[in-house]
């Protein structure tokens, strides 16, 4: 197919190219072209890591860029993906490679394609040794953290425990808004390869991160053929974010230019859907809480003293205002709207190194539960990936904690023989394995080891009302 003004052009999954295909080759080439570029030249691989951030002082124009903790966390790595493959073709093209080239993705979510895919695990500009050892030896990541099944169900865009994040300061990176999607599977998957992958000051010089937000981006594609991104919100649509083009001119996008993969961006994914992207879905759905605007919600519980985590499994008590939560309930009831949500947040996430633990955080887990009766208690999962760029920021904002919210709904439903009637919660950490290695523990738990401890300030529950 010869590139021109009517490609489109097909990210495909990494596992499924062909043999002899020149995706992954040409790739690699690419990779060493840009790593031998002039790091001053925006289209070299040390300049493109950086806008997305980078320790190097001073930064050049346009670094530190990347948005994380907020709703602008899909767009704006949807904006970065496009140029840089933009960058990334060009380079292929020069070298004699494919003109359609297309970044193709990682799609871990499939249990036999959860192993870092070979091409970077093998000598050669793929190749990182700073990852974690499993991830180069191929050991499948732990299903538990690459599945995107949560945030896929949710339909609601808007919300910090809904699929895109919540509204924030555009300026502020790594604040309380993150979304589902940028829970899980995006921060622990990025812990769990780790090495470079594991702080955002690097993150993007490991050729494997390209692949990981490929298939972030398939994700947000997928939902969005069923679901309603945030059109109504001027701000999430208009604010403009700067990056470089092939040419290394400066060049912009807003999130409403980059909606439509397809008519705004000349990219699609080889995956079929069940429901192909089309102006109108085929069964027109009500919109739902938090599609249309930001939910507000009411403090109904929090925990009386922080948590330490050390790689060990930990738990609090949030005792619950159970007059509150029935005052909410009814008055939600009598308005004739749904149940409220119910959200926890695992928040004033504190400590100077990100120690590469992942916890899953459980409700009310009994003792001695299987991985199966686990995962009924499983409300999702908590990284630091960012903790140090929230802690101390490149000058652009203030220090702060993070935090990390969830939908535990349908969770409080399922258990305790019915809805749930507003006891105390027992919230459990649990540390899980990154990679599943045949000579470790499952992947509940991995062995414990002296690491940096992280201080959960508090755990609450609030009711969306
Ligand atoms: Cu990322």
């Amino acid at each position: 197919m010869a590139a021109g003004a009517a490609t489109i052009f097909v990210r495909r999954d990494v596992y499924a190219l062909p043999a002899g295909d020149p995706t992954i080759p040409a790739y690699a080439e690419a990779v060493a072209t840009m790593q031998a570029r002039d790091p001053q030249d925006p289209t070299s691989w040390t300049y493109q890591a950086a806008l997305h951030a980078t320790g190097a002082a001073p930064a050049p124009p346009l670094a530190n860029g990347c948005r994380h903790g907020s709703w602008w966390f899909i767009a704006w790595h949807r904006m970065y993906l496009y140029y840089f493959e933009r960058i990334v073709r060009a380079a292929v093209v020069a070298n004699g490679g494919p003109a359609d080239w297309a970044l193709p993705y990682w799609n871990y979510g499939i249990a036999a394609d959860a192993g870092l895919p070979p091409a970077f695990r093998t000598a050669g500009p793929l190749f990182v040794p700073e990852r974690r050892n499993g991830i180069n030896a191929g050991a499948p990541l732990n299903p538990l953290i690459t599945s995107p099944a949560k945030a896929l169900a949710d339909p609601a865009f808007i919300g910090a425990a809904h699929f895109g994040g919540a509204p924030e300061d555009p300026a502020v990176r790594f604040s309380g808004g993150t979304g589902l999607l940028e829970q899980t599977p995006h921060n622990v998957v990025h812990v769990a390869i780790g090495g470079w992958m594991g702080n955002p000051a690097t993150a993007a010089l490991d050729p494997i991160f390209w692949l990981h937000h490929g298939n972030i981006d398939r994700v947000w594609w997928e939902w969005s053929a069923t679901n309603a991104n945030p059109t109504g919100q001027p701000a999430w649509m208009q604010q403009p974010f700067p990056f470089f083009d092939e040419s290394g001119a400066q060049v912009s996008l807003s999130g409403g230019d980059v909606i439509d993969t397809v008519q705004q961006l000349q990219y699609t994914y080889d995956q079929v859907l069940a429901t192909p992207p089309g102006p109108s879905p085929a069964t027109p759905r009500p919109a739902s809480r938090g599609e249309e605007e930001p939910v507000p919600t009411e403090l109904v519980g929090a925990s009386a003293a922080p948590v330490r985590l050390v790689g060990e499994a930990a738990t609090v008590s949030v005792a619950v205002d159970t007059r509150a939560l029935s005052e909410v309930q009814s008055g939600v009831r009598a308005l004739d709207a749904a149940t409220p949500n119910v959200e926890l947040t695992v928040e004033d996430i504190e400590g100077d190194t990100d120690p590469g633990t992942i916890y899953g955080v459980y409700v009310n887990l009994p003792e001695g539960a299987s991985i199966e009766e686990a995962e009924q208690h499983h409300a999702g999962n908590v990284s630091f990936f960012g903790l140090e760029r929230a802690q101390q920021p490149a000058g652009d904002e203030h220090g702060h904690n993070l935090a990390v919210t969830m939908d535990i709904t349908s969770l409080l439903e399922g258990i305790s023989d019915g809805p749930w009637t507003g006891d105390d919660l027992v919230v459990s950490f649990r540390p899980l394995q990154a990679v599943l290695a045949p000579d470790e523990p499952g992947p509940l738990e991995m062995a414990p080891e002296p690491q940096p401890p992280v201080t959960v300030g508090r755990v609450s529950v609030h009711v969306a009302t």
